[in-house]
């Protein structure tokens, strides 16, 4: 399967929400102020936010729909041009990355939202052209987090930095980028822990974290990417939130878009943030990670099958 085929598999419940939802309240109907109510509410129950569904309200309702001959193709590319419009500027390249070495990228995130699964995955992207990956397995938290992410180091190829369930994790990062100094690595990849239940705790470790990398290299994390798990809905506008009072978030990943029909919760924290995003989850598997682009997330939103 092509990428784009498979990037449109992986949007097409959130594609088929809003293509339909969007077909069926304004195809071959007059547009009135009650039909683009009933479109903006649509799009809100959508994920999409309450900015972005009042601008396309407004853009629905400079339509001029003629039941007869509009089709609705040209009602979707309305949308997929506000996406794109939207979205373009947030698109990031990695290339920069390589003028580190190491390049480090610390992984920011609540539990359960694909952190150790996108280390993996992004591992993989970046180690084409012979680049040497190391992980760090800096969620201590758990014995099972640090194996998930060596079975990961062992697909891809890459070396990891592990500890003992219960260590620092500040000192396991620590290690990580004195050995990805010492053996000219190209990229550092440091996965965290994520438990919400203990949110001071939890922000205090990263702060912790960053703050090491810093005594070693003050340019270090290159990059702090944040992983929002796109089936938790408006709960991601929060976590950004949270995590954008403790560092500087340099990029976002949105995972599990593949699970979901509220995909245009992307739009939302996009238009409200307009922090870089890095690439989206579709899958659980090693390639199911593909670096953003907005014009193909535009015509996959609007891709009906
Ligand atoms: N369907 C789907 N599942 C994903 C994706 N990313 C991660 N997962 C799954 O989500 C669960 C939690 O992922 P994990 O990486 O352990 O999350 P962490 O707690 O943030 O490290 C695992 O079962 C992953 O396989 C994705 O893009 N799509
Ligand atoms: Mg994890």
């Amino acid at each position: 399967m092509n990428i784009f085929k498979k990037f449109k598999l992986g949007l097409s419940k959130s594609s088929k929400n809003l293509s339909l939802g969007i077909n069926n309240l304004i195809f071959k109907r007059e547009i009135d102020q009650n039909i683009l109510d009933e479109v903006e509410d649509f799009l809100i129950q959508s994920d999409v936010g309450i900015e972005v569904a009042s601008e396309l309200k407004k853009k629905f309702s400079k339509v001029k729909v003629d039941p007869k001959t509009e089709n609705i193709e040209n009602i979707l590319k309305l949308f997929s041009d506000y996406i794109i419009e939207t979205l373009k500027p947030l698109e990031k390249s990695l290339e920069n990355l390589k003028k580190n070495k190491p390049s480090v990228i610390l992984i920011a995130g609540v539990n359960g939202v694909g952190k150790t699964t996108t280390v993996g995955k992004l591992g993989k992207i970046l180690a084409k052209e012979n680049k040497k990956i190391i992980f760090s397995a800096a969620d201590t938290f758990r014995a099972a987090a640090v194996n998930q992410l060596d079975i990961w180091a062992k697909k891809i190829n890459a070396e990891i930095i592990k500890a003992n369930e219960g260590t620092d994790p500040a000192s396991v990062a620590y290690k990580s980028l004195q050995y990805a100094n010492q053996n000219k690595l190209d990229y550092l990849l440091i996965d965290t822990a994520g438990r919400l239940q203990n949110k001071k705790n939890l922000m205090d470790e990263f702060k912790k974290i960053v703050n090491v990398l810093k005594k070693i290299d003050s340019s270090t994390p290159h990059e702090i990417f944040l992983i929002l798990d796109a089936t938790t809905g408006q709960n991601a506008i929060n976590q950004v939130e949270e995590f954008k009072k403790i560092s500087n978030i340099t990029g976002i990943i949105m995972t599990k878009l593949d699970g979901t029909a509220k995909g245009g919760i992307l739009l939302a924290i996009g238009k409200k943030f307009k922090i870089p995003i890095i690439a989206l989850g579709m899958g659980e598997k090693e390639d199911d990670l593909q670096i953003f682009n907005a014009q193909n997330y535009a015509e996959a939103m609007i891709a009906s099958n």
